[in-house]
């Protein structure tokens, strides 16, 4: 199973600046999901096996729990301000323009030393060098393909690194980016050590007591809209209070998890008067669209957005947007 053709020319000049370079930033979007830290550790390890000195800098103070079995993520430095770095390049991840670095893009080089590597769709063109290919499911897949090209070894915790981002983009190999170059890639590090379900359970099936009963709570809240095509699940401040996002961001996925539903809103107030949204969509509508009205985005199928108001305020918003476009 080969590679992308496109995909291994941009891992080749990629591979080439990271050869000529040294001194990296390595960093990811704000509010890091399995595939931004994955992809970061993955870059790492490759940098390390070719020798070269790196930071890996994240915006976020706290990272998701359920990515502490990733190699090297107590390596992981969190952005505060007067923070000195001797950074002469930068590879930034899962990044479709600076706004969703945060504050890390303080420390970016001149942009012929920066490249970017991500599967969204573009935002700004930050970087002179871009391996940036909507239709590849996760970015790691993509680093999947330098590592590849590099032709360093793979040991067991490159390979769990690999495997976690590319299933954690394709929602376990289920989403409608999953290619088989994805499963190619993650039969090989099983080949290397990986234990599927392992992987998954730590990352889908290793909920806190606490994010579950959230969870429920917000199933509960279900409310369907415009004749049963959205369905609206919210969670106000306080639900939201008790828990880290990332454990009970699977409420977006089953917002779109119900007979006859086109599209599926996860609203959550992250802060008083203030909401984000995560956008499902299973039909043609394409989210990233609706999201970009409120200064958002993602993909075509699932993407975000913060509005702030209060919630009749914020869901009417997105419905009117929505309705437009059903
Ligand atoms: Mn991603």
């Amino acid at each position: 199973m080969k590679a992308d053709e496109q995909h291994v020319a941009a891992a080749k000049k990629v591979l080439k600046f990271i050869k000529e370079n040294d001194d990296f930033l390595l960093s990811a979007h704000i509010n890091a999901d399995g595939d931004a830290i994955a992809s970061v550790i993955a870059t790492g390890l490759l940098l390390k096996s070719l020798g070269k000195t790196f930071f890996m800098v994240f915006h976020d103070q706290e990272l998701d729990q359920r990515f502490d079995y990733l190699p090297s993520i107590d390596k992981i430095i969190h952005y505060k301000e007067n923070l000195s770095l001797p950074v002469q390049s930068a590879i930034i991840l899962d990044v479709p323009g600076l706004k969703r670095l945060g504050d890390v893009a303080n420390l970016l080089p001149e942009k012929n030393k920066t490249v970017k590597i991500d599967h969204h769709p573009e935002e700004d063109d930050f970087a002179a060098i871009n391996m940036a290919f909507e239709k590849a499911s996760s970015t790691t897949q993509l680093i999947y393909e330098i590592i590849e090209l590099a032709g360093i070894e793979i040991d067991r915790e490159l390979a769990r690194a690999v495997y976690t981002g590319i299933v954690y983009d394709t929602g376990r190999f289920s989403f409608s980016n999953t290619t088989a170059r994805d499963m190619y890639i993650c039969g090989k590090m099983i080949d290397y050590g990986v234990e599927p379900s392992d992987i998954t359970n730590r990352i889908f099936f290793e909920n806190s007591f606490d994010a579950l009963r959230t969870i429920g709570a917000g199933l509960a809240t279900m409310e369907s809209h415009l004749d049963g095509a959205v369905i609206v699940i919210y969670l106000d401040y306080e639900a939201m209070s008790r828990n880290h996002q990332g454990e009970i961001e699977e409420l977006a996925n089953y917002s779109v998890a119900i007979r006859g539903g086109k599209l599926g809103l996860f609203v959550r107030e992250f802060k008083p008067g203030f909401h984000k949204i995560s956008f499902r969509s299973k039909g043609n509508i394409d989210v990233n669209e609706i999201a970009k009205v409120f200064n958002g985005g993602g993909h075509t199928r699932a993407a975000g957005c913060r509005i702030e108001g209060g919630k009749d305020e914020v869901i009417n918003k997105v419905l009117a947007e929505i309705k437009k476009r059903l």
